[in-house]
């Protein structure tokens, strides 16, 4: 029996899943079709929720996720048993590592075949699987569940620290039958799910009395700070008290690039040298040094804003810690700012100041340059000069090289508009990411990909063609994982097919390809697929000795004890 054709009185699991989804407000799923999923999709898609069908699961879940992030709303995400599940889990366990709310909702087999293991069609115990991946994992074994269950698993996405939900419905339950009374009233609706949580006063004074005590004041912000809309009250409580500001990269436009307290350009001089470092929604992972010499100063103290208090001195001690989400927090600092009682000394303000102009000057030699073929920078400048009357274009960028060029060349105007690799530096993510952009935002998306981050996810290009989303692709085409391969050493680990045409892939689904190979086309080319608001692709082809083996980040790869110094 189909999923639409029950008698009134009585209700399904199906349609459950459908009614507690949308009496929560879920509006968009995203997923992979198939048993036992499919009557639900097509269901929910008659009762009038947006479906985005994938070609591979981990996209539909990447696609989820960071839909979570730029709506603060969990991403949802539907896969099939086993291997689907699988394929969704990366992106769950990457939107909790990321701290993006989203809820990967997986059917599952029979369970007394499975918890047998007799061996049933796509059998494995999923929860079991996913738990340590995700914030919360549960299964729902009784249509009367339904409603508690999304209830739980949506509060626990998006409440404290926004994380990957998994929720497994077994196939039983979809197609098992209640009358349709109980099941209406067994419905959450889920009050307040991420409830705002301000900040103790006193730790709020101990904040401003430690940046108050300094000369040489910086602020951080994270993708946290992006995440928690908190836009005005972060710019005035920085533009109040004079503090420089970095911004990680997916906080790049939570204050604009362009403003005159970015320190970005003199970064390594600013964390090196401050005093106290106000840190919001930040984490000391790797991709801060984990706060420790010899990036960072050992005296150097710390003011950390975070919702998630278990986060405080994690890799360094922390002297002021307050716990509480940034709207709430900054609003606090907002109210107990007293006019000049935080200020930065003018010394270092200048040296800031310098420094960047120095290391400005020091760039624009390299940017300006156009070799031919094109590098990273000449191929960037020409995107930027693209993207400057564009601030409304959502970024996605992957890759190595592309990734590290990317994040300093292409400014951002507009918080939460730049979407990368985040916390693992992750490839895959660039369609998915560039598809749930497009869907919740209808804005045009320019996914920047180096060539071997596009193959991970390239098979959405029919998804991105099929839904005619306005996604340009462009492809840093230079052969290969970091660079291509030497001449005289094809198949090397890194290589891959000199010369591809990844502009005809795009054409196979009716999009519009293009091959450039100089900065002008490239500029030109962008311009027009901007302005035509369809699928487009840009196959760029890059210098293939351009760049470096792991980007910036070379020094992580293990170096033998045992080899010989030369
Ligand atoms: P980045 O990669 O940009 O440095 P991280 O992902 O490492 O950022 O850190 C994000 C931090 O933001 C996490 O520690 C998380 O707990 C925190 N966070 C997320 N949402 C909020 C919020 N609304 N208020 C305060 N902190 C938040
Ligand atoms: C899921 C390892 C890091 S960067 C990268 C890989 C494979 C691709 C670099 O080549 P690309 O970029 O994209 O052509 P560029 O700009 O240097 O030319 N598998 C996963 N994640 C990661 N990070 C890797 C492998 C990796």
């Amino acid at each position: 029996m189909s999923a639409e054709e029950i008698s009134g009185d009585m209700t399904d699991g199906f349609h459950l899943v459908v009614d507690a989804l949308k009496l929560n407000g879920i509006d968009t799923i995203y997923g992979v079709a198939g048993i036992p999923i499919t009557d639900l999709l097509r269901l929910a898609q008659n009762e009038g929720i947006r479906y985005f069908g994938f070609r591979h699961e981990q996209s539909a879940g990447n696609a989820a996720a960071i839909a979570g992030w730029l709506t603060q709303k969990p991403g949802i995400c539907m896969t099939v048993s086993a291997p689907g599940f699988l394929n969704g889990l990366v992106a769950l366990a990457n939107a909790t590592i990321n701290c993006f709310p989203m809820l990967l909702i997986s059917g599952s087999s029979d369970r007394a075949i499975v918890d047998l293991e007799q061996g049933d069609y796509e059998e494995m115990d999923q929860l079991a699987v996913a738990r340590p991946h995700c914030k919360a994992a549960y299964r729902v074994n009784r249509p009367q569940d339904i409603g508690t269950g999304i209830a739980r698993a949506i509060r626990a996405a998006v409440s404290g620290r926004p994380g990957g939900v998994y929720l497994d419905l077994t196939a039983e339950v979809l197609g098992a039958a209640l009358d349709a009374e109980t099941g209406r009233k067994s419905l959450v609706k889920v009050v307040d799910p991420a409830p705002s949580s301000p900040p103790a006063p006193e730790a709020v004074a101990r904040a401003l009395d430690l940046l108050a005590s300094a000369q040489r004041p910086l602020a951080i912000l994270g993708k946290g700070a992006a995440y928690a809309r908190a836009d005005q009250e972060v710019r005035a409580f920085l533009e109040a008290s004079g503090i420089p500001f970095l911004p990680m990269s997916m906080a790049k436009g939570l204050l604009p690039d362009e403003h005159p307290q970015s320190a970005a350009a003199a970064r390594s001089y600013a964390i090196g040298n401050a005093d106290v470092v106000l840190l919001a929604g930040a984490r000391l992972n790797w991709l801060l040094s984990h706060g420790r010499p010899p990036l960072w100063n050992e005296g150097t103290k710390i003011v950390q804003v975070d919702i998630s208090p278990t986060e405080f001195d994690s890799n360094r001690a922390i002297a002021a810690p307050v716990v509480g989400d940034i709207k709430s927090v900054f609003a606090a600092f907002n109210a107990a700012l007293k006019p000049g009682k935080v200020k930065p000394s003018g010394a270092w303000l200048d040296e800031i100041g310098r420094r960047k102009t120095q290391n400005i000057e020091r760039m624009a030699a390299r940017l300006n340059a156009d070799p031919s073929p094109m590098n990273f920078s000449s191929a960037l400048r020409a995107i930027r000069n693209a993207l400057a009357t564009q601030p409304d274009v959502y970024v996605v960028n992957e890759g190595a090289n592309t990734l590290d060029f990317g994040r300093n060349i292409i400014d951002m105007d507009k918080p939460r508009h730049r979407l990368d690799s985040g916390t693992w530096g992750v490839m895959g993510i660039g369609m998915g990411y560039a598809v749930g952009a497009a869907a919740v935002t209808g804005k045009p998306v320019v996914a920047i990909e180096g060539d071997s981050a596009f193959g991970f996810s390239g098979m959405e290009i029919e998804t991105i063609c099929r839904y005619e989303l306005p996604v340009t692709t462009i492809i840093f085409n230079n052969n290969g994982v970091y660079r291509g391969d030497p001449a005289d050493r094809p198949y090397s680990p890194t290589g891959l097919l000199r010369d591809a045409r990844y502009e005809r892939i795009i054409e196979a689904f009716g999009g519009a390809g293009y091959h450039v190979t100089d900065t002008p086309s490239l500029t030109k080319a962008l311009t027009e697929a901007l302005a035509s608001k369809k699928p487009a692709l840009i196959n760029a082809v890059i210098d293939p000795t351009a760049g470096t083996e792991s980007g910036h980040i070379q020094s992580l790869n293990p170096k033998s004890a045992a080899a010989q110094k030369k």
